[in-house]
């Protein structure tokens, strides 16, 4: 049989969370073995925060007994936190002898990883330790296990950057002393936007450097902004509802106007809303996953990197977007994040569509399911959880709209 399409052993590392769980459902169903590692932190801050899904997510054991009852297909779990338990981990792997491993567990939202102190050291501590773990105990191991990473399009920055962003790595020329001319293939300089994007930023040194010392196979993904929320798995019964963050820590944006929107509040965006974003609705991430363990680099090849998004929009032009279908109204809050007003934003996603990825763009239709899932749920929506209070610097004020601000103090 073809490699690319042979039956894995997926060990999916946050196969708990928003992107995580539909990955593992999609797996399974194309036949794969699919094993979780998750130490449920995401349900924890969940706790912390006192801000729930808006989509009312069943404990882990019932989304696994309720896949197994549809499906008639086994999905695995470890609880363990692969950030602090190397020897947990470590004998996981010399047992279950993976082929993939996809890693999701990180700490991903960047607000929360601004919050405070204490954050920014959760965030780096957890994210790093989680990624060198992983790496070495592969090595440890002694498995040739190739390891698919959740990036962030985030490492790029959002400057203007005057080029098309391309897939991981940019071609440059140096100058010798002699005045010779040499071409160089170097790693797209990173240019984080907040705590948690530059520990995605640092994890790329890890990669390259496993992959140089130890040969590893890596492939990161650089995924834009995830929206929408089921899947064809998780469509097929409620018990295996998809995570739907609205908070001002956890929502990203596009799914955050869209809740907004239903729910009667305003539509919150940051200063003028010129941020230029990339964006991925959440059936491609898992497709794309597919397409990344079906393509494995080979034994010799650098770290492999693809853009994983399929369109970049304006906030402000979401923002419309979504009030002329829903007839939301917009309010423009002041912005909790040190950025720039306004960006623009080209980037390259060659690889995925040379591996057959049909991208799934904005469509009314699409943003009208999401409306209607956060209309369906809009009773579980806590308001004062809404805006975005989490601020970069001292400097920065919290996202509040005006009228909303009235309300938070009574
Ligand atoms: P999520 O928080 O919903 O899921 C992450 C999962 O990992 C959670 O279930 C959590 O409990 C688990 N986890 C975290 N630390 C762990 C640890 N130390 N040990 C074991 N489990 C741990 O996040 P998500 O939205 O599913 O994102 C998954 C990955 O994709 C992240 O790495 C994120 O950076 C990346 N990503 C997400 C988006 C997005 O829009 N959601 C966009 C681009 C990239
Ligand atoms: N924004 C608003 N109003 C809101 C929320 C956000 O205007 O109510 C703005 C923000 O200021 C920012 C932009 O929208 O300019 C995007 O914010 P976001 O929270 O949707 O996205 P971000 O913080 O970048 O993080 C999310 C995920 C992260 C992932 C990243 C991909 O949480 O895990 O890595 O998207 S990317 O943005 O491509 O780096």
């Amino acid at each position: 049989m073809n490699n690319s399409v042979m039956n894995k052993k997926v060990i999916v590392l946050g196969g708990d969370g928003f992107c995580g769980w539909p990955t593992s459902l999609h797996l399974s169903n194309l036949g794969h073995e699919v094993i979780i590692i998750d130490n449920l932190s995401r349900r924890d801050i969940d706790n912390e925060l006192e801000a729930e899904s808006l989509t009312p997510i069943q404990p882990l054991g019932t989304r696994l007994n309720t896949w197994e009852e549809i499906s008639k297909k086994k999905i695995g779990f470890y609880n363990m936190n692969i950030a602090s338990e190397y020897d947990q981990l470590l004998k996981v792997l010399q047992e279950e002898e993976p082929d993939v491993i996809v890693h999701f567990a990180e700490q991903r939202a960047a607000p929360y990883s601004m919050k405070s102190p204490k954050n920014k050291r959760y965030t780096v501590n957890n994210n790093i330790n989680a990624s060198h773990n992983v790496l070495c105990a592969i090595v440890e191991s002694g498995l040739d296990v190739h390891l698919v990473h959740l990036g962030t399009m985030g490492v790029y920055g959002y400057g203007t950057a005057g080029m098309k962003i391309p897939e991981g790595y940019l071609d440059v020329e140096v100058e010798t002393e002699e005045g010779e001319k040499v071409s160089q293939k170097i790693l797209y300089p990173t240019n984080p936007g907040s705590v948690y994007h530059m520990t995605k930023s640092l994890d790329q040194l890890l990669f390259q450097y496993y992959n140089k010392n130890d040969n590893l196979r890596i492939t990161d993904l650089h995924q834009g902004i995830v929206w929408g929320t089921n899947t064809r798995e998780t469509n097929l019964d409620e018990r295996l509802i998809n995570r739907f963050d609205y908070d001002g820590d956890y929502g990203t944006v596009l799914n955050r106007f869209l809740m907004q929107a239903a729910v009667g509040y305003p539509i919150t965006v940051h200063g003028t809303g010129g941020q230029t974003r990339a964006f991925i609705h959440i059936q491609d991430t898992v497709r794309c996953i597919q397409l990344a363990i079906e393509n494995p680099p080979a034994d010799d090849e650098k770290v492999m990197i693809f853009n994983q998004m399929t369109e970049t929009h304006r906030v402000n032009d979401l923002a419309k977007l979504v009030s002329e279908i829903t007839g939301g109204e917009i309010a423009y809050v002041s912005n909790p994040r040190k950025e720039a007003a306004e960006n623009e934003l080209h980037v390259k996603n060659d690889l995925f569509l040379s591996k057959g990825l049909e991208p799934i763009t904005l469509s009314e239709g699409l943003l009208r399911e999401v409306t209607e899932v956060a209309r369906k749920y809009a009773d579980r929506a806590d308001h004062s959880k809404i805006p975005a209070t989490s601020t970069w610097t001292r400097d920065q004020k919290p996202g509040i709209p005006e009228k909303e601000e009235e309300n938070l103090m009574n």
